[in-house]
């Protein structure tokens, strides 16, 4: 087959990118491994950053997203049984975040694609890419029926993940990787039980930190900070349960946390990880595939379509006026915003963790949230990292 783009993976990342250039009159077909229904349901991320919203919606792909997301406007802190909050919309011209599951955004994005006639091949196999130096570079697969298949294309679009083929496609010495490792396990647990607050909780206790996220009126996602080398069979539902009551508690209060069934439970090990340059010959890469961070912050799926939204821009520009302009500073432009999200993402881990290296970072973990309770400076400069700059 012929296509402009060929677009390796049907996340965040490459089904925005799909939809954007199809919208921009520009063919490609979407290579994913898994299967629709797979993609559909697969729980991960939850919080849209008011200028994803913003881009999303004008490309007309934010209907149901707008008519069904929680806006969220305030977070709060918990330190030693007290509260307190940050309004950080009001910090920031009011921008929100929006409570949507990732799954309901790909859902979203391959309704959008498949209904402009757009073409996504599932449940495909053994994606081989070739000629990526050449101006027709190729990638080849495996469909279900066992049918191999080559797509030509003027370009190649990693959007595979962490795990995807794309950038181990690219020769050794050719990437730079910068690595770290935050020494920190997160259990990461979903349960069928309504959210017990109405502001995203951070919670900073001598047993370690816990999280409640939002992620809809009926299930909510928390996180335990457990010691390194923990599985998640080590944890009972009971002991999850236990945990999280005594380390959200507040002193003098009746705010009470509302227990559902654990739906899953998985360990997340706290890494960060970014490839530079984010792009070789004709392949780009855009999110997870290019740069992993930390769930502190909500940033991954954000930076994954923000890449889209940038890699749209420029791949539109050369079909309309054939420069590449766009195309030679995609790397440098991602990288900006992916540096400045991992520099945010770093200090939120040391703010809410009091354990991480020496107990001087303990201290001075405990110094930021204090600057944090009492300036509004401070709150500001938070509020503008946190909802995205
Ligand atoms: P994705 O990983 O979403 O998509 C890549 C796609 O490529 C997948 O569908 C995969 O099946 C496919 N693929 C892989 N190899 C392939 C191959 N060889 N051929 C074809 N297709 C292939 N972020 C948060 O902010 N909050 C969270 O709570 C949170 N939880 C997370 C939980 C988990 C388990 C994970 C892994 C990530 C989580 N994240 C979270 C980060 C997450 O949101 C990512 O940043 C986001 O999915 C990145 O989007 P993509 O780059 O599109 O990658």
């Amino acid at each position: 087959m012929k296509r402009s783009v060929a677009v390796v993976g049907a996340g965040p990342a490459g089904l925005t990118l799909a939809n954007l250039i199809q919208q921009s009159g520009i063919d490609c077909v979407v290579l994913e491994k898994a299967s629709r229904t797979h993609v559909e349901t697969r729980p991960r991320a939850g919080v849209l950053e008011h200028r994803s919203v913003t881009m999303l919606e004008s490309h007309g792909l934010a209907d149901r997203l707008l008519m069904e997301a929680d806006r969220h406007g305030t977070c709060e802190f918990r330190v030693s049984g007290q509260a307190f909050q940050v309004a950080y919309s009001d910090l920031y011209g009011g921008r929100q975040h929006y409570v949507y599951p990732q799954q309901e955004v790909v859902k979203d994005l391959i309704a959008a694609f498949l209904d402009a006639g757009g073409d996504i091949r599932f449940s495909v196999s053994d994606v081989e890419l070739a000629d990526l130096t050449s101006s027709r570079p190729s990638v080849s697969w495996t469909s279900a029926d066992g049918v191999r298949s080559t797509v030509t294309c003027d370009f190649v679009a990693g959007c595979d993940g962490f795990h995807g083929v794309c950038r181990p496609s690219i020769p050794d010495g050719v990437l730079t990787e910068f690595t770290h490792q935050h020494g920190i396990e997160w259990l990461a647990i979903l349960a069928e039980a309504p959210p017990s607050t109405k502001a995203i909780i951070y919670a900073l206790h001598e047993d370690g930190f816990a999280g409640h996220m939002l992620r809809s009126p009926t299930v909510s996602r928390f996180y335990l900070q457990v010691p390194v080398g923990t599985k998640a069979s080590d944890w009972s539902d009971e002991q999850v349960w236990e945990a999280l009551h005594k380390r959200f508690a507040l002193h003098g209060s009746t705010w009470s946390l509302t227990e559902g069934k654990i739906i899953e439970k998985r360990v997340l090990d706290m890494r960060s990880h970014v490839v530079e340059p984010m792009s070789y010959g004709r392949l780009y890469l855009l999110g997870d595939a290019a740069h992993i961070i930390t769930p502190v912050g909500a940033k991954g799926m954000n930076l994954a379509m923000n890449d889209a939204a940038t890699l749209s821009h420029a791949l539109t520009d050369f079909y309309a006026t054939g420069s590449e302009t766009g195309l030679k500073t995609y790397s440098d432009d991602c990288l900006r915003r992916v540096w400045r999200a991992q520099e945010f993402s770093q200090w939120m881990v040391n703010m809410i963790h009091t354990d991480v290296g020496s107990p001087f970072f303990g201290r001075l973990a405990q110094a930021r949230l204090e600057h944090l309770a009492e300036s509004a400076a401070y709150r500001a400069s938070f509020a503008e990292n946190y909802v995205g700059p």
